[in-house]
C-alpha cells in the first residue's frame, strides 16, 4: 500500500537553482572579494557536483589554485557557504523563488488522501524552512513527517544515502513509498535507495538519463496547465493523487 512520497527540494518543488542559489553563492563571492562569477551555463555544469560545499570546492580545485593551496581551505569554504546560506534564504524570504506548477496542489491532495509527506535533499535545512516558509506559508514544516536534508548524512546524492535515513525515520520500506527527483544524481539516490521514482525535468536537467524512473514529465502541472510526458503513461493531462495511485498500483 503507498504510505508516503518523500520529494527532493532543488528544482522539484521549487526552481531554484538558476536564480536562487547561484545568485547566493555569487553574492557570497563578491562579499569576500573573491573574483569567481558563476554564470548560468558554468553553473549547469557544476551542479554535476551536488552540496554547495562541495561545489565550491571543485570550482577552486579547477580554476583556482591559489584559493584551494591556502592551509585553511576547509575554514574559508565553511564560511564562504555560511554567507551563502544567509542570502539564498533572504532571497527566499523576498519571495523570489516559487513553486513549481502543480505542487502546491500535489501536496494538498496527498495530506487529504491521508498519505505522508517527507523531503530528500542535498541542500541545508535552513534553505529548505525558507522555501516552505516562504511559499506554503509558516508552520507547513509541520507538514513533513521527515525532513532530511544536507550534512546528516556523510554521502550526498548520487548515494541514496538521505533516502535511505527518511526510509528510516518514516519507519516505512521503500516499496510503501514513491520519491520524486529533478535530476539524475537524485534519480540515482532514490533509485539506489529502491523507490520507484517519478521525474519532473527542468532547464538545467532536461538532458539527464533518468533510466529506471516509471514517469517522466516536464512538470506536475494543472488542469489548465497540461503537463509533457516525456516517458511512461499517464492518463490525465496533469499529475493528480489518483495519478499516483494508479501508477504506483501498476508497478
Ligand atoms: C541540490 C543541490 C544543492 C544546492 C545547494 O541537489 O545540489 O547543493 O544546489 O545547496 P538535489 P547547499 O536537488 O539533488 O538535492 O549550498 O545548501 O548545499
Ligand atoms: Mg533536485
Amino acid at each position: 500500500m503507498l504510505k508516503a512520497l518523500i520529494f527532493d527540494v532543488d528544482g522539484t518543488l521549487a526552481d531554484t537553482e538558476r536564480d536562487g542559489h547561484r545568485v547566493a553563492f555569487n553574492l557570497a563571492f563578491q562579499e569576500a572579494d573573491l573574483n569567481w562569477d558563476w554564470n548560468p551555463e558554468l553553473y549547469g555544469e557544476l551542479l554535476t557536483v551536488t552540496g554547495g560545499k562541495e561545489r565550491m570546492r571543485f570550482y577552486a580545485e579547477q580554476y583556482d589554485q591559489a584559493f584551494i593551496s591556502q592551509a585553511d581551505v576547509d575554514e574559508l569554504i565553511t564560511n564562504l557557504h555560511a554567507s551563502k546560506t544567509r542570502h539564498y534564504v533572504n532571497l527566499l524570504s523576498e519571495g523570489r523563488i516559487p513553486l513549481r506548477p502543480g505542487v502546491k496542489r500535489l501536496l494538498k491532495e496527498a495530506v487529504d488522501a491521508g498519505l505522508t509527506l517527507a523531503i530528500a535533499t542535498t541542500t541545508t535545512p535552513q534553505n529548505v524552512s525558507a522555501l516552505l516558509e516562504s511559499t506554503l506559508g509558516k508552520d507547513s514544516k509541520n507538514c513533513f513527517a521527515s525532513i532530511g536534508a544536507g550534512d546528516i548524512v556523510p554521502a550526498k546524492k548520487p548515494a541514496a544515502d538521505i533516502y535511505l535515513h527518511v526510509l528510516k525515520e518514516l519507519e516505512l520500506q521503500a516499496s510503501e513509498c514513491l520519491a520524486f527527483e529533478d535530476s539524475e544524481n537524485g534519480v540515482r539516490a532514490s533509485l539506489g535507495a529502491q523507490l520507484a521514482t517519478i521525474v519532473t525535468i527542468n532547464s538545467y536537467t532536461e538532458n539527464h538519463d533518468f533510466e529506471g524512473a516509471e514517469l517522466v514529465l516536464n512538470q506536475f502541472g494543472e488542469a489548465d496547465l497540461p503537463a509533457k510526458v516525456l516517458a511512461g503513461t499517464m492518463q490525465k493531462n496533469y499529475l493528480d493523487i489518483d495519478g499516483i495511485q494508479t501508477l504506483y498500483n501498476e508497478l
